[in-house]
């Protein structure tokens, strides 16, 4: 049976900072989806139509009439594209089955499936409904499935029992991706080719404003020699010589970052990798050992000095422990990009200053601001839509550069100016640039880093006074 995987483009206002900042990623979901299903004997293919920046009548025009499955994967800004995808392949093909996963579809299975948008829904990890599919169990035995039958009726299979061991998990099927377009984002890699990888699954933090219910509370690891023998392979078959890991918590399990780094070492791996990391899962050693193993940046959700707000988002640290998260990152000689949100609950024009005084004064080398965005599925979004207070659920700005929030504390004109003052202060300070420029090493990070730098200040002047966008919604 052939199945044909499908990562949708991405519908992003050119003005939209994270138009520019963001990274071309694999989609890891769909590479190991399409592993899976080969290893049980099928064939699949997989469009990154984000990478390729196909258009929708681009990628129909890609799928053989003799297609199984179509499967899309979709976060909450890419929902409309993938329904638009799937009108295209039902208009030319009837018959098709189209399968739909990820993020957004996890939350709003149900709707996908009655509306008919697609005929099944896998909620959370796909590994076992793939492996189930493959095998040839009848779908209402496959767990996590919301599907419709032959009467037509939604039917919602139990949850699965059990998360999958990310250590039984095959290679991404990477020889199946346009590996040549992948990159980290922009000011995160010092080598070129660079390339994102997850390590772990779930999370343990309880923040009201992510989605963390994917793939459970409870972290999972892969084992640092399984990280290895990845990264090797990345080495060996692509030229990766550099890696940004985009787990939610990287540094979460202390232990296994230190044996990886250890290993790194040991095997003289030879390469630089940045990550994500929680300001209360890093000691000084660790940091020292992270960066003898080639770590040169470490982003950190600061989030806010605010503490009363920190409190409101759940984020569970407090602003006095960021000083020493700074401080010893810093002696490890280790970069810091810092993220920042904007128009919390709670938030005041003053208190937006205040974050971006922090990033200013903070000795941090880059900084991210993003506007507060309650993503379906999580505990801020539920709290917000039970009172009413969403501005809008036009999908297509759920992109951390609108405000979709309704604060009685400030409204969200201001909310995007100050999004629009934080990088003009940040970034166009003279003592910034010359320090930035200084940092370069080499002619190509000079390149890559300076197209993005002028894409962006281009960026800030277009959309100077932070003008809201047209919030029809567009499904
Ligand atoms: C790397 C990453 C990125 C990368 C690449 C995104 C991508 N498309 O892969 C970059 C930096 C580009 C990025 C951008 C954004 N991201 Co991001 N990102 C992540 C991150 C950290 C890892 C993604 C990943 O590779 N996971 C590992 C793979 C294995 O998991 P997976 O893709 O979810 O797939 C599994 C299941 O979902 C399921 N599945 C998925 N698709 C399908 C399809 C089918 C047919 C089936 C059967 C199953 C299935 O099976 C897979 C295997 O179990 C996640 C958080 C996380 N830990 O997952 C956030 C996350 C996905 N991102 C998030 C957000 C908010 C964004 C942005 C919207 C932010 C913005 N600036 O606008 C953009 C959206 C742009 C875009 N195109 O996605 C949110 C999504 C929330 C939401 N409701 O949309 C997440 C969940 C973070 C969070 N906790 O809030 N992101």
């Amino acid at each position: 049976m052939h199945f044909v995987f499908i990562n949708p483009p991405r519908k992003i206002d050119p003005n939209n900072i994270w138009s520019i900042i963001n990274s071309d990623h694999p989609p890891l979901g769909l590479a190991l989806l399409s592993s899976i299903w080969d290893g049980q004997g099928h064939q699949s293919q997989i469009i990154d139509a984000a990478a390729l920046k196909l258009s929708i009548p681009e990628i129909v025009s890609r799928i053989q009439p003799d297609t199984d499955y179509i499967g899309l994967t979709a976060t909450t800004p890419e929902i409309s594209s993938a329904i638009a995808i799937a009108r295209g392949i039902r208009e030319k093909f009837h018959d098709m089955k189209i399968v739909m996963g990820g993020v957004h579809p996890t939350v709003f299975h149900e709707d996908l499936v009655r509306y008919r948008f697609c005929d099944m829904v896998v909620r959370n990890e796909g590994e076992a409904f793939i492996t189930e599919l493959a095998g040839g169990t009848p779908l209402h035995l496959i767990p996590n499935l919301t599907w419709r039958n032959q009467q037509g009726e939604i039917i919602i299979n139990p949850d699965a029992s059990t998360y999958v061991e990310l250590d039984k998990l095959p290679f991404p099927a990477y020889d199946k991706l346009p590996m040549h377009l992948y990159h980290s984002t922009p000011g995160a890699a010092r080598r070129q080719p660079s390339i994102g990888m997850v390590t772990t699954r779930g999370c343990p933090g309880h923040c009201t404003f992510c989605f963390s219910g994917m793939f459970g509370s409870r972290i999972r690891f892969m084992s640092p020699p399984r990280i290895i023998e990845h990264i090797e392979l990345l080495q060996k078959k692509y030229g990766i010589r550099e890696i940004s890991f985009y787990d939610d918590t990287f540094t979460a399990h202390q232990k296994n970052v230190a044996d990886l780094c250890r290993l790194m070492i040991e095997k003289k791996i030879g390469l630089s990798w940045s990550c994500f990391a929680r300001i209360d899962t890093v000691t000084p050693e660790l940091l020292l050992l992270m960066k003898k193993a080639g770590c040169h940046q470490i982003m950190y959700g600061f989030e806010t000095p605010d503490e009363t707000i920190l409190k409101n988002i759940d984020k569970r640290t407090a602003p006095e422990q960021f000083q020493n998260a700074i401080r010893w990152t810093r002696a490890a000689k280790i970069n810091i990009r810092g993220a920042f949100m904007l128009g919390n609950p709670g938030e005041t024009e003053t208190g937006l200053q205040k974050t971006i005084d922090y990033a200013k004064k903070a000795d941090i080398q880059l900084a991210v601001f993003n506007i507060t965005t309650p993503y379906p599925g999580t505990a801020m979004y539920n709290t917000f839509l039970q009172k009413d207070s969403l501005l809008h659920q036009n999908w297509d700005l759920y992109n951390l550069g609108e405000p979709v929030l309704k604060l009685d504390t400030v409204s969200e004109e201001v909310v995007k100016q100050y999004y629009y003052k934080s990088y003009r202060e940040f970034y166009l300070r003279p003592s910034f640039i010359l320090r930035y420029l200084l940092s370069m090493r080499t002619f190509s990070e000079f390149s890559i880093h300076t197209s993005a730098a002028f894409k962006i200040i281009v960026a800030l002047f277009r959309s100077r006074f932070g003008a809201l966008a047209d919030r029809t919604p567009q499904v």
